[in-house]
């Protein structure tokens, strides 16, 4: 078999997607997501320029020696761009192997290793009567797990407590620059131990609690923050410190023994070696979009078992039904699966990408369609054409810039 042809597709059913679609001289289709929210055509232009041409001809079983010579073909590695488009490639590759196997995905990566796939939803307010109802209306939906994000007093506009379509779904950053949040460490370090209070005071002890604290925090603030958050157990902190500093965790670490959840921003497995060889986290949180697709990912959830840490792929919004998909079959998979973010998508977008992936009782399950399980309407997909967004920046009450 053959690779015939390979096209980058653009679409905004909502929000922006980047889709790579090979094709082969035996009529099999792959796809792949490129998609890297808010810099979405820097993508584009190394998939369409650099990358596409080199497909034509080459065998699509190939997907290791594929992704060996893209990634060190290419000299400059890693960063975000290069592994967005390497993981297109990887994903639509195993698309279509699958589909030629006439199986889906899972059952080339060693077969299901569970029934079902435990998702965690997000629920927000501006405070917290508001993110009692968000949590109220996710168990209603089914969700069995939650991740709670609220607004701090004093601040206008806060990470994750999103403006939301009447479907419920977040509204992007379409504008022409980004969006200017602001933030205080101090004012949401007094605030959000009340919050877990108020949440579990409601919903009882049982129902796992997640955070994301997004990057923002010094370790000494962060070990601060996992300590005062101990007495309502939360299932996990996420990202608590700047992402670039693995030693950082180690001062988390000594101060307590809330779980730690790293590594959406992450994009490849040197990302974690301090991490994960010192055992410094308990989840692995990268994306198939943004990792360098199934293949790597798969070594990565490997390593982490080997240190029981377990995996727990990011699923935000941005991800598109087919990095989504692909995250499903790697969970139904491997042993140390812990949990999966769904976000969900709107549904447009669940019409531009019909899928075979299903939610129920807050489960997930990738189907048993050949391949993926998801398809691209390209017609539909066309006549909802790119938007410029961006995501936004962050800046502290004197207007220093901060981390996102
Ligand atoms: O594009 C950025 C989002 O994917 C990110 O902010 C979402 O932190 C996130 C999460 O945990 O889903
Ligand atoms: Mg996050």
């Amino acid at each position: 078999m053959k690779i015939v042809d390979a096209r980058v597709i653009v679409t905004c059913p909502g929000r922006n997607f980047v889709t790579l679609k090979v094709t082969t001289d035996e009529g099999l289709t792959g796809l792949g997501d490129a998609t890297l929210n808010g810099r979405e055509q820097a993508v584009v232009g190394y998939l369409a320029e650099h990358v596409a041409p080199l497909l034509i001809g080459l065998d699509p079983h190939r997907i290791e020696d594929t992704w060996q010579y893209l990634y060190r073909g290419a000299y400059w590695r890693r960063g975000p761009v290069t592994m967005a488009a390497i993981a297109a490639v990887d994903v639509a590759l195993w698309d279509v192997k699958a589909k030629a196997a006439g199986l889906p995905l899972y059952q080339l990566l060693g077969g299901a290793s569970r029934e079902r796939i435990r998702a965690y939803g997000h629920a927000d307010g501006r405070d917290v009567p508001e993110l009692l109802d968000a949590v109220r209306a996710r168990l209603d939906q089914g969700y069995r797990a939650v991740r709670i994000q609220t607004g701090v007093p004093g601040l206008k506009a806060v990470y994750g407590v999103h403006d939301t379509t009447a479907d419920g779904s977040a509204v992007p950053h379409q504008q022409a620059r980004p969006l200017v949040e602001d933030w205080d460490t101090d004012a949401y370090l007094r605030h959000l131990p009340g919050v877990f209070e108020a949440v579990r005071a409601e919903f009882g002890p049982e129902l796992p609690l997640l955070h994301d604290a997004h990057h923002r925090l010094t370790p000494i603030q962060a070990a601060r923050l996992g300590r005062d958050l101990e007495p309502y157990r939360p299932f996990w902190l996420e990202d608590c410190t700047p992402a670039e500093n693995q030693e950082a965790l180690r001062l988390v670490r000594r101060h307590t023994t809330t779980p730690l959840a790293v590594g959406e921003v992450f994009n490849t497995v040197h990302d974690y070696q301090t991490l994960i060889t010192e055992q410094l986290i308990d989840y692995v949180r990268s994306a198939v979009t943004h990792f360098g697709g199934v293949t790597p990912l798969r070594k990565l959830s490997d390593f982490a078992a080997q240190h029981q840490i377990k995996t727990a792929i990011h699923g935000p919004e941005d991800i598109s039904p087919v990095g989504t998909a692909a995250a499903l079959h790697l969970d139904l998979a491997v042993h140390n699966f812990g949990i999966q973010e769904y976000a969900g998508h709107s549904p447009l977008a669940g019409e531009v990408f019909p899928h075979a992936y299903t939610f129920a009782d807050g489960h997930l399950h990738p189907g048993d369609a050949p391949g993926l399980g998801v398809e691209l309407d390209e017609a539909l997909a066309a006549a909802h054409p790119y938007r410029p967004a961006y995501l936004p920046v962050n800046r502290l009450r004197d207007g220093t810039v901060h981390d996102w």
